[in-house]
């Protein structure tokens, strides 16, 4: 793993799926909250994702639940950047940074973060476009309805892929008008944001029609609640195999990148599915006989 690939992956038509573990530096998270806030355990965290499969690491200082409390940009830099120095020193990890701030996203480049992935889709701060753009590093743009604060206000949509897929269309058409090239982005359809259970599964039964903007999909739907309604799991550390379900299915239909806590189960789940997709395009031969 190297952040060569992750160039080479965003460049090439033909690609395997990438597994994006999720890292949240922060003590409010909704599933690994105040796990990873000093930096040996996050070190430690990230270098276990990385060994269990992860393509490239998600570190996030600022949660996105419903309720969060919004956190300064200062104290998102306080949590990230040893965490980023530590990881950077290890050599040959792909960094990405979750954050809607361009004062974090350019600390955080500045020490050698590989790309930004900003839930908001740079809208909650004019000046993230312009600085990916003279930055030329990935990026990942999300539909979002609503801040953390209002996410728990009943979302509506009269057809919820169309108007995810058009908002995307016009933050990409942003992003170009701000100087970014194409090959920087990567879509996502936001799944869980402002968003009902019927929602995301609408989003996903769908999936498809998100990837022909052309860019590469981002799915994120690890551990979250609607899976817990679902499956009536209340804990998200019980949501597994509810989320395994959820990567099988995105892949199948087109999703590019997979963003999750349990990178070693859905690692699998990927090489399953890239497996039957390559039987069923070429064929496959050979392997071992029996049980
Ligand atoms: N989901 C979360 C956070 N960031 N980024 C993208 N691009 N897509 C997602 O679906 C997404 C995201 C929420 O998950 P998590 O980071 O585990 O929780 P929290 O926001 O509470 O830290």
């Amino acid at each position: 793993m190297t952040p060569l690939k992750f160039r080479d992956f965003l460049q090439t038509p033909i690609r395997q799926p990438l597994i994006m573990g999720i890292l949240n530096v922060t003590p409010d998270s909704f599933s690994d909250g105040g796990q990873f806030l000093s930096v040996p355990a996050a070190v430690l965290a990230a270098r276990s994702m990385v060994d269990a499969g992860a393509d490239l690491i998600d570190i996030g200082a600022e949660s996105t639940r419903p309720g969060a409390v919004p956190v300064p940009a200062i104290e998102q830099c306080r949590r990230l950047i040893p965490v980023v120095q530590a990881l950077r020193s290890l050599g040959g990890l792909t960094i990405s940074i979750d954050t809607t701030s361009s004062e974090v996203a350019r600390a955080c480049l500045d020490e050698g973060a590989h790309m930004v992935n900003d839930t908001s889709a740079g809208m909650n701060d004019a000046q993230m476009l312009p600085l990916i753009a003279d930055r030329k590093v990935p990026v990942v743009l999300m539909h979002n309805q609503g801040s953390p604060a209002t996410l728990e206000a009943p979302p509506a949509y009269s057809d919820v892929v169309a108007e995810v897929k058009r908002f995307l269309r016009e933050r990409l058409d942003a992003a170009r008008q701000a100087g970014c090239a194409d090959e920087q982005i990567i879509v996502d359809p936001g799944i869980g944001f402002g968003k009902t259970t019927a929602h995301n599964i609408q989003l996903l039964e769908r999936l498809s029609e998100i990837t022909t903007l052309g860019r590469p999909v981002l799915l994120g739907t690890s551990r979250k609640r609607f899976i817990g309604e679902i499956t009536h799991t209340d804990a998200p550390v019980d949501r597994v195999f509810g989320t395994a379900a959820t990567i099988a299915w995105g892949v199948a239909n087109g999703a590019d990148i997979l963003r999750v806590h349990d990178v070693g189960p859905m690692k699998q789940v990927v090489q399953m599915i890239c497996a039957i997709q390559f039987s069923r395009k070429n064929g496959f031969a050979g392997g071992e006989r029996g049980l």
